[in-house]
This record gives C-alpha cells, sequence and structure tokens, in this order.
C-alpha cells in the first residue's frame, strides 16, 4: 500500500489520541474493553474532526491549482461546511457554503447556533438553501461554483462529506495507519473498529486502510443515513477507488463493506430513543459527548451490540469518535431535561 505518494497538508494536531472507556465498558458488563479514537479533538481548527482528516489530502490539490475559495455543501448543521469554513480561513482563502434543509426538525435556533453560526463567525458565505437531504451532486452547488467564477474566483469544489473528491477516502486510509503505530506502543491490536456512516469516505478509506492487515470486515459501519443502500454504494465505490489509488494488494470484495442498518432511524439527523439513551449514557459515564445526527447513533449501536453479546468476549473494540458535538446546540430543546 502506498499513500505516502499524495501530498499531505497538516491541519490536525497529529495522531489522535487513543483512550479507553473505561466505565462504560465496566457499565455494560466488562466482557468487552471499549476504547475512542478522539478524531472530534484532532485539531485546533473549530474543533476539527472527520473532514478536517480528509480535508489534509485535498488542500495540496486546491493549493497546486492556485484556487482562492474553497465551496461546500452539507445540511443546515453540516459538520463538514463548519470544517471547510475554518481550513479556509486558517489558509487565507474564501468559503462558499450551500446548506440545505436535510432533516425534519427545527428547534427554535436552528439555522443559528452550533455549527453554522461557526462557519458565519469565520467569514464564510452561507446560503441556505430547501433541497432535502441527499448525498449526491446538487444544482444549488453548481449554482455557487459558478457564481464564484462569474466574480472573478477561482473555486476548489469540495462535495458533501468530501466523499465525491476523488481524494476524500485517503485520510482515514491514514486514520488505519496511525492505529498501527499506536497499537504498537499499546501492546494489542483491535478486533473492531466501530463508525458512523452518511456519505461513505471516513469507513471506505478506514476499510481500505485495515484490509492492508486483514481487518477490513472488522470495520463495523453504522448507517445514520437511513438510506442505507445508497450509503452502501457509495462506500463501496469510494472503497474501491481509494484501493486502486494506494495499490492495495488483493483488491475489495463486497463483503468487506460492513454496514449494520438498524440504529439509523427514524431518519437522518433524528434520533430515537435508543440515541438519546445513548448519548446520556456515554455522557454521564465518560464525560464523552456524542451528538443526536452521527456519533450518538454509533455510540447507540456499539452499546446495544455489546448489551446483545454481539462481540466475542475479550474483544477490544474502537470507537471512532468522528466530531458533531458543536450541532448538540440545535438541538436544546430535546435536552431541555438533560
Ligand atoms: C459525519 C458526516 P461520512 O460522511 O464520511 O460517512 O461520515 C459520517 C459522519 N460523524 C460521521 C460526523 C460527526 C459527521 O459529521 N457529516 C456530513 C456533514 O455535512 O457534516 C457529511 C455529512
Amino acid at each position: 500500500m502506498n499513500l505516502q505518494r499524495f501530498p499531505r497538508y497538516p491541519l490536525t494536531f497529529g495522531p489522535s489520541p487513543i483512550a479507553p472507556l473505561k466505565r462504560l465498558s465496566k457499565h455494560l458488563g466488562g466482557k468487552v474493553e471499549l476504547y475512542a479514537k478522539r478524531e472530534d479533538c484532532n485539531s485546533g481548527l473549530a474543533f476539527g474532526g472527520n473532514k478536517t482528516r480528509k480535508l489534509e489530502y485535498l488542500i495540496p490539490q486546491a493549493l497546486e491549482q492556485g484556487c482562492d475559495t474553497l465551496v461546500s455543501i452539507g445540511g443546515i448543521q453540516s459538520n463538514q461546511t463548519r470544517q471547510v469554513a475554518a481550513v479556509a480561513a486558517h489558509l487565507g482563502m474564501q468559503c462558499v457554503l450551500v446548506q440545505e434543509d436535510w432533516v425534519n426538525y427545527s428547534d427554535a435556533v436552528y439555522d443559528r447556533v452550533g455549527n453554522i453560526e461557526m462557519s458565519r463567525i469565520m467569514g464564510a458565505e452561507v446560503r441556505l438553501d430547501e433541497a432535502g437531504f441527499d448525498i449526491g451532486i446538487r444544482p444549488s452547488w453548481e449554482q455557487a461554483l459558478e457564481d464564484v467564477r462569474k466574480r472573478g474566483g477561482k473555486p476548489f469544489p469540495i462535495p458533501a462529506g468530501c466523499s465525491e473528491h476523488p481524494y476524500g477516502g485517503l485520510g482515514f486510509v491514514g486514520f488505519a495507519e496511525e492505529v498501527r503505530q499506536q497499537e504498537q506502543e499499546l501492546g494489542f491490536k483491535f478486533d473492531y473498529i466501530v463508525v458512523c456512516s452518511v456519505t461513505g469516505s471516513t469507513q471506505a478509506g478506514m476499510v481500505v486502510g485495515f484490509a492492508a492487515d486483514g481487518r477490513a470486515r472488522r470495520v463495523i459501519g453504522i448507517d445514520a443515513s437511513a438510506k442505507p443502500e445508497r450509503t452502501r454504494e457509495q462506500i463501496l465505490r469510494i472503497t474501491r477507488h481509494t484501493a486502486e489509488l494506494v495499490e492495495l494488494e488483493g483488491g475489495i470484495a463486497d463483503e468487506d463493506v460492513v454496514l449494520d442498518t438498524r440504529y439509523g432511524g427514524p431518519e437522518y439527523g433524528l434520533p430515537s430513543e435508543g440515541t438519546l439513551e445513548a448519548i446520556r449514557l456515554c455522557a454521564r459515564l465518560e464525560g464523552v459527548l456524542t451528538d443526536p445526527v452521527y456519533e450518538g447513533k454509533s455510540m447507540q449501536g456499539m452499546i446495544d451490540m455489546v448489551r446483545n453479546g454481539e462481540f466475542p468476549e475479550g474483544s477490544r473494540v474502537l470507537y471512532a469518535h468522528l466530531g458533531g458535538v458543536p450541532a448538540l446546540n440545535a438541538y436544546s430543546y430535546l435536552f431541555r431535561n438533560g
């Protein structure tokens, strides 16, 4: 495997820490050891998260092409767009964000707090658009690119979740390499890696990265799109493409992409009772926060699988905490009583 041939622009602090979730593990019976790799605090740029790691492989291309404006897209409380806004500010670039109506939820200040508030403060041009949830390419986004060109700028397009960008999967190939290094220091290997999936390139990168040591199927994706067929198809496509890019030996089989579809409901962006229970449990036992859109669902999945005995006794499970906590502000009504 050859990731080194791709330039990487540093936006993170370096390897993100791995910490045990001791009290949660004990609470769930102590037969499975849970750990978290903290992508949610991987950078000093507006709280970081999984997109910041992905962007390290996209930004060299933007710089090489002489682009001056980063253009991206997501929901109103998108973490992706907040991270793109932070990176643009950090690099002295302009930023245009299309923020669509992806979620059937409206807390009083849903479009003013959390991620979108931070993007505005960082100087991004935020364009609200009425389109609903879709992980594909949108006319509003094409329009944003065109508008930048018309005013004489040079846009660098960054699709939803960085996923459709040809290099979108590379960052999380690097994540797997990093875990391997950290495993040497820890003196053991993780049996399973749990990761939340929506636009797919986080899991795709991990599948490629862990395929290098035979653990592709140990990456357990938890769907949070509630449209898992589309997400699964996208993960598989990006996995295959990324595998080619880094010249992974042995290729990728359909079965290498494991996507658990039990926890995505009731809809994208809306938590179930089980999601809320998982968010509170992890917060109260560990002081670790997760959000109702993404990480709360993968946390719920991991907790449920431990409770059901789906991980063999003695397993060590690594929860990839991908960020997303700023969106909690937009769900204040759900947590008005804690
Ligand atoms: C997101 C995505 P992928 O999109 O790579 O599958 O990652 C899912 C994911 N956790 C998991 C957090 C905190 C995320 O923000 N967020 C999107 C966004 O617009 O923020 C791309 C959907």
